[in-house]
């Protein structure tokens, strides 16, 4: 509470608020920033909201959400909060406005992702057992005893909704729950969300799912494992992005230890890995690939392409220190130095 605190008084001294979305952004990051924007707004505090990559029509719900810029005045704000990302990598304007982390700027960050320790100077208000950034904004907002429109809560559960998986994953908590119960008592259009996250799939990202689901494996060892080439999205007329929800799918297969789904981006193979056992650590798995994350969902990216043999393999390409096969059979990495 103490942060909240310091928080509220940075918020109530300032005049101008840049608000910063993370890469990429999903209903999280971008909840988060509308909410507070709506608050910011109420107090007659100037803001901006700014994001690197623009938002995806997906979320055209959100209020506000057309606000969002990719440039901006570094030079006139007096506070900026980091929304759903606690390092200032993340939010990637490092490279364009080098000064504006540098400035004495006060930051207020907002996250629970289990990597980020927080940004030097700032009030880090970080609880990694929160499901998502929006659950933290709104416990935030409880404490400065804000009003909570059917607009703010409208963005803060679609923050939940996104992170929990539609109170799917297993970070759904009691208090995950409570909190979307009184969101939904403030007047959140819980069908507007639902419609526009899960019922909202363009024909282009079913026809790629029908090539992952076509091209599915499962190996000796109980993985499930699937590829998309290149082609599969030239052929499909879909975007890298469009990918995403299939590993979910094949990670409910009934008996599977975990699911691999193999995607080519054209210089290189990107796997992303789940599973929804407790004695599979995909984040040592896919670390012997050069990558990373949590236990139960972790990815990595080779670079080279996909070639299809009597099993799938990934030729990676230049200089890589991955050497022999792995210990997931169907799934294994050739060297690049061992070909001669
Ligand atoms: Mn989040």
């Amino acid at each position: 509470m103490e942060e909240f605190t310091k928080a509220k008084k940075l918020i109530n001294n300032a005049a101008n608020i840049l608000i910063l979305a993370h890469r990429r952004p999903d209903g999280d990051t971008l909840g988060v920033s509308c909410a507070l924007y709506l608050v910011f707004q109420k107090m007659d505090k100037s803001c901006t909201m700014a994001c690197i990559d623009a938002p995806t029509d997906r979320f055209d719900f959100l209020p506000e959400i057309n606000k969002f810029v990719k440039d901006f005045n570094p030079s006139v704000y007096d506070l900026i909060i980091l929304a759903d990302a606690a390092d200032t990598k993340i939010v990637m304007y490092d490279n364009i406005y080098p000064e504006l982390f540098n400035a004495n700027i006060p930051i207020i960050v907002f996250d629970h992702h289990h990597s980020n320790e927080g940004v030097a100077g700032a009030v880090n208000i970080i609880d990694t057992r929160a499901a998502s950034a929006s659950a933290i904004v709104y416990k935030f907002f409880r404490f400065i005893n804000v009003h909570i429109s059917p607009q703010i809560a409208t963005c803060l559960l679609t923050g939940i909704y996104n992170d929990t998986g539609s109170f799917m994953h297993s970070n759904t908590s009691k208090e995950t729950l409570e909190i979307a119960s009184d969101l939904m008592r403030c007047g959140a259009k819980v069908p507007v969300i639902i419609k526009s996250m899960f019922k909202n799939t363009p024909i282009s990202s079913l026809k790629l799912w029908g090539r992952a689901l076509e091209n599915l494996k499962i190996t000796e060892d109980g993985a499930a494992i699937s590829v998309l080439m290149k082609k599969d999205f030239e052929e499909c007329e879909a975007e890298s992005n469009e990918a995403g929800g299939i590993i979910e799918k094949m990670s409910g297969i009934p008996e599977i230890k975990f699911a691999v789904l193999l995607h080519e981006t054209g210089t290189s193979v990107k796997g992303s890995m789940r599973t929804i056992r407790e004695d599979v650590d995909l984040a040592k798995i896919a670390g012997l690939f050069g990558g990373g994350g949590h236990r139960k969902a972790a990815g990595f990216v080779v670079p080279g392409r996909i070639e299809k043999e009597i099993r799938w393999k990934i030729i990676p390409e230049g200089d890589i220190s991955l050497k022999g096969s792995t210990p997931i059979s169907g799934l294994f990495v050739e060297s690049a130095s061992d070909k001669s």
